[in-house]
């Protein structure tokens, strides 16, 4: 580790006894900034945004910029331990790193020779988005062991296989181009809390005139500062983006020339968006017709206009049409390709890593089989079997915290004949039932790469200090583990930074984005551009779309043989269709909405004293009306629940959401709440329309005063479990 220089504008001050040591965020996040690690003496002592970085500008968003808070955290796991007393106890006993993978190995050996390798199943999602940390170590060994493998996605599947079958990749512009937009409709989407790093771009260009629009039922951060806000009903954005183009086309405000050349299926999108007339959407949506044809014809008339959306949208059972409905706009009024214009989804297409180089696959078995991540819970307790899950190795992951279904999940953990080991950095909700437990590094102590899905600069992670007590990072306990199954070869084992180098040789050659990126350069510079060619730099602008057909698949084959309508359609989700019955005391059921907290990701940072302080007490937004007809006072506690489990979150009452829908920020912590629940005890594994998406907005729930009878906990006292 060599310190590095710092530009002469640099605010930090350089002493003879400090080192910066660049790094990037490991969090599931679309800015990935880029960090710098003060180190004094071996140990971190501050830690800050690069400010020669365009998108990051030396700042840090509220819940990493106390990132240190969490690496020295007294709550920090050290050693390896194994549980002593029953599961979910607490009990612990120290053990060694020997005892803990011996231990391991020989329950593995003895499943596999049982039930084969398809009994173990590894479980790690979104803890760190590192290329070598997250991916590699979640691919690799597994692959080679044979175990089972999980499909669909708890974060955003729908919108990066509509988007990829819609315009052919994932490319989204340069935030720094959303200055020249004149219209920016962010749908969907609260980047004050979710990608900070936007905002000065987004507020620059509305300082500069541009009129900014937010569609979200709730009236988010983001919300608050754009110029309109539209509050569809839940799940209701297909038919708004189909209404949208029904006023687009009659009123002659598409681009004809532009879709004619550049577009698949125009004539049949405009049918189609024929049978969604402003008062029909109205009727759908809950949003005034007049609004509807207002903003169409701004849509129309406004150029640059670009449409932003991340991940939350598409969590509802119709996820993947409405981001099919969404991704095809831009197209109708000819914006895709033009400088502040476009589609603003992730850039996580710029760059695809070869995939024989990354998980060395053909050396592999064959994989036995895969299921849906949403439903842990139900593979737990039965949906898979032959062989049944005999082992649960969760790393980089919280699902008890995290994955829907919570309480299914908790009653699959305490099988007594289910061996569990959790990897983590801290003692979760997930972490307190497994049967061994291992220590795990944060980002400032492990070597990573990482390609980030908001912004277009590949960020390197040195480690900067050394490992914190016994803790080690995936990639090393994967190596021992390897060992330890008597997996000798070398891509098991190689060095971090060989791994990396061997991944970005082989896909340099494929990628021009990669055109002289080493992973020297990478070392030494720690943020490197993505390389484009001149027209390249905006998405799409040379007019080409890699898709079959080489153009912007508005009616889209590879979408039908996905068993969707070819065509954006609308249909509401079947929790929707099939209803709850009314609560004893007949009030209609209301959508949980379960979006980010602005001081957490998902479930990491949420034990954290500070920014649990500046979170509050775990709460749910209810509108007046709602709660004027439940009784429901502002500020007591009340309980949450439907025919999946209950929780208890305090009442906020307010016109922030509209009547019919709540809000319960995700990530808290079951074990750090006195009902030892969260909101997922509540929320539907069900998967959704595309590609396995999760569906955790369309959520059905009743809400009720906790003091009032009958008590749901009686009724579902069953999954109480782990109390
Ligand atoms: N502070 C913070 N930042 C995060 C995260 C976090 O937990 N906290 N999580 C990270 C992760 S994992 C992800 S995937 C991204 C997600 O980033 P975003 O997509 O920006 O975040 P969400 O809050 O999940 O969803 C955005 C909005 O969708 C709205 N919404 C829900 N249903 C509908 C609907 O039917 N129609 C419309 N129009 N809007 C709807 C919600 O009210 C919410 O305001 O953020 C990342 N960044
Ligand atoms: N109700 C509701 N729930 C949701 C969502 C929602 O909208 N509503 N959103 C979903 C979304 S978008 C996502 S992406 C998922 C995220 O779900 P998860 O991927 O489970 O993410 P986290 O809850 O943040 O938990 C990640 C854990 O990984 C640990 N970790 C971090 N780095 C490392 C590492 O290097 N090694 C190891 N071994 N562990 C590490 C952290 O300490 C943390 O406990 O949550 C989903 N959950
Ligand atoms: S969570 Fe996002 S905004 Fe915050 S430091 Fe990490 S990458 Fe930057
Ligand atoms: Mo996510």
């Amino acid at each position: 580790m060599s310190p590095i220089t710092l530009s002469p504008h640099h605010p930090f001050t350089l002493t003879r006894t400090s080192d910066f040591v660049r790094g990037a965020c490991p969090h599931d996040c679309p800015d990935t900034c880029a960090t710098l690690v003060e180190v004094r003496d071996g140990r971190a002592v501050g830690f800050h945004g690069d400010p020669d970085h365009p998108i990051t500008q030396g700042w840090l968003c509220a819940k990493v910029r106390p990132y240190l808070d969490r690496v020295y955290s007294p709550d920090r796991l050290q050693y390896p331990l194994r549980r002593v007393g029953a599961k979910g106890s607490g009990e612990w006993a120290r053990i060694s790193w020997d005892e803990a993978i011996a231990e391991i190995a020989g329950r593995w050996q003895a499943i596999i020779a049982e039930h084969s390798a398809a009994a173990i199943l590894p479980y790690s999602f979104s803890g760190t988005l590192g290329l070598l940390q997250g991916s590699v170590a979640a691919v690799r060994f597994w692959q080679r062991m044979g175990t089972t493998d999980l499909d669909g996605s708890l974060c955003g599947i729908a919108a990066e296989t509509a988007v990829k079958m819609t315009l052919g990749a994932g490319w989204a512009p340069d935030s720094r181009d959303v200055v020249e937009s004149r219209l920016i409709v962010i749908w969907g989407h609260n980047p004050a809390s979710t990608s900070p790093h936007f905002v000065p771009f987004l507020r620059e260009a509305q300082r500069a005139g541009a009129h900014v629009v937010v569609i979200d039922p709730r009236r988010t951060t983001t919300a608050r500062s754009a110029d309109e806000h539209l509050r569809p009903r839940p799940a209701t954005d297909g038919a708004l983006a189909l209404g949208l183009m029904h006023v687009l086309f009659t009123e002659d405000l598409h681009d004809e020339a532009w879709l004619r050349a550049h577009s698949l299926g125009w004539e049949e999108l405009r049918e189609r968006a024929m049978a969604y007339p402003p008062d029909r959407v109205e009727a759908i949506t809950g949003i005034p017709a007049e609004n509807i044809v207002a903003l169409a014809r701004r849509y129309g008339t406004t150029k640059p206009a670009l449409l932003k959306f991340t991940d939350g949208i598409q969590r509802h059972g119709n996820g993947g049409q409405t981001c099919r409905a969404l991704a095809c706009l831009p197209a109708v009024v000819g914006q895709i390709g033009v400088r502040g214009g476009g589609l603003f989804y992730s850039t996580s297409g710029y760059v695809k890593w070869d995939g024989e180089a990354f998980s060395h696959r053909s050396e592999c078995p064959p994989q036995p089989r895969a299921f849906n991540m949403n439903r842990l819970g139900a593979a737990l307790t039965g949906e898979v079997m032959d062989p049944p899950i005999q082992s649960l190795y969760v790393f980089s992951a919280n699902p008890v915290g995290a994955t829907p279904n919570s309480s299914l999940i908790v009653q699959g953990m305490l099988r007594e004949d289910l061996f569990t080991i959790v990897h983590e950095q801290f003692m979760t909700d997930t972490a307190q039932l497994a049967d061994i437990v291992l220590p795990a590094t944060t980002q400032l102590e492990q070597v990573d790469l990482h390609k980030p899905y908001g912004q277009r600069h590949l960020q390197y992670n040195h480690a900067a200090i050394a490992p914190l007590a016994e803790a080690k990072s995936n990639w090393d306990v994967s190596r021992l583990l390897a060992t330890a199954m008597g997996y000798l070869e070398p891509w098991l084992h190689d060095e971090p930074e060989d791994v990396l180098r061997e991944i970005l040789d082989a896909s340099r050659p494929k990628n021009a984005t990669l055109t002289g990126i080493t992973l020297e350069r990478l070392q030494a510079e720690g943020t490197v551009a993505y390389s484009f060619a001149d027209t390249g730099a905006v998405p799409f602008a040379d007019g080409h779309f890699p898709t079959p057909s080489g153009k912007v698949e508005l009616r889209c084959e590879a979408i039908a043989a996905l068993g969707l309508d070819p065509l954006p359609e609308y249909e509401p989700p079947a929790e929707f269709v099939a209803g709850l019955d009314p609560d004893e005391t007949g009030n209609s059921p209301l959508v949980l909405i379960t979006g980010a907290a602005h001081h957490f990701v998902t479930t990491s940072m949420a034990n954290q004293p500070a920014l649990l302080a500046k979170e509050g007490t775990p709460f749910i937004e209810i509108n007046p009306a709602d709660a004027a007809a439940r009784q429901i006072v502002h500020g007591e506690d009340v309980i949450v629940s439907n025919n999946r489990g209950w929780c208890t979150l305090r009442a906020v009452i307010t016109d922030d959401v509209p009547p019919g829908v709540t809000v319960s920020p995700k990530g808290r912590w079951a074990s750090l709440s006195p009902d030892r629940r969260n909101v997922n005890w509540v929320t539907p594994d069900a998967v959704a329309d595309l590609a396995g998406q999760s569906t955790y907005h369309s959520n059905l729930i009743h809400v009720r005063p906790a003091a009032t009878l009958p008590d749901p906990r009686l009724e579902h006292a069953m999954t109480a479990v782990a109390d």
